[in-house]
């Protein structure tokens, strides 16, 4: 069996609900964005607040929000028209490329590209496409395309809501000996070094630089775990927003982040990328679960 249904959603957002022998899945056109990934067996690997919007102009909550062409809070001198942290293009319709469905395997293939809208934002002509193919893992991958005559720099990011059994039972491996940076307003210690497995006791929001290798979400109250692999990207976040950053967001439930991990794969500070006039470049991601 493998099926591909284009339908709109209980608020009338239009999805791709995608379903084959190995898995289902849920794709937005709105912001290009991944809702969910069920592989056969398995409980979603993604996680959606309770409390997201699901309306033109406004981010989805969960599943995987594309951040481009720019990562966290706009240049302000640069982008004087820019109002969002995270870019634009999760907050605009994608168009639907390519559907091909094999086996136990689908691909999808959205893609945007600029318009009079987001030229008065970021002032650049692009070709943005999503590939996403659905199997046993959970592949993405993001190409930009620079279809104008003169050269800009994006950061980006595949901004991926993990969900998790406990938070307090969750760590990460793979960063062991890298060194990051900590973004919580107020940190003591904005530069370190990562020691062991990353533990979850308070907000958590970190920069991992000059990191390109395979993380591992050891998901222990759901006996699972589940794999991160990059393909051109050497910088990741990891984000739990904790009590008082949960309370202050009107679209995440208060108790939600004991739910919930991002583990974002980016391309951000010295990891931009400068595409020419004519030239592309790639980010990817690829999601597996293993279970206990
Ligand atoms: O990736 C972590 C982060 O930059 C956090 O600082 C927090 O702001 C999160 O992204 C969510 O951002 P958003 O704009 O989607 O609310």
């Amino acid at each position: 069996m493998n099926s591909v249904k284009f339908t709109e959603d209980a608020h009338g957002m239009r999805v791709l609900k995608i379903s084959n022998n190995s898995a289902d899945a849920l794709v937005y056109l709105h912001g290009g964005h991944v809702a969910s990934f069920k592989p056969k067996g398995s409980a979603d690997l993604l996680w959606m607040s309770k409390m997201s919007m699901f309306e033109n102009g406004k981010p989805i909550r969960g599943g995987i929000p594309i951040c481009w062409p720019w990562f966290g809070a706009p240049d302000k001198a640069a982008l004087p028209n820019a109002r969002t942290s995270h870019g634009l293009i999760r907050l605009v319709d994608w168009d639907i490329e390519e559907v091909s469905a094999c086996g136990s395997s689908t691909q999808v293939v959205l893609s945007v590209s600029d318009s009079p809208e987001t030229i008065t934002i970021w002032p650049f002509k692009f070709k943005l496409s999503l590939s996403v193919t659905v199997s046993d893992a959970l592949s993405l991958l993001l190409t930009t395309e620079n279809t104008g005559s003169v050269p800009f720099t994006v950061t980006q990011a595949m901004h991926t809501y993990f969900d998790v059994g406990d938070i307090a039972r969750t760590t990460v491996s793979g960063f062991d000996g890298v060194p990051f940076i900590d973004t919580v307003p107020g940190t003591k210690k904005p530069h370190q070094i990562q020691s062991g497995d990353i533990a979850f006791t308070e907000e958590t929001d970190r920069i991992y630089t000059g990191f390109s290798g395979d993380a591992v979400i050891n998901d222990t109250a759901n006996r699972r775990k589940i794999k991160i692999h990059k393909e051109n990207s050497s910088t990741s976040v990891v984000w739990n927003p904790w009590i008082n950053k949960s309370a202050a967001m009107p679209d995440f439930g208060d108790d939600e982040y004991k739910g919930m991990l991002c583990v974002e794969t980016c391309n951000i500070q010295e990891d931009c990328r400068n595409v020419a006039p004519g030239g592309k470049t790639s980010l990817g991601t690829i999601i597996s679960v293993e279970h206990e």
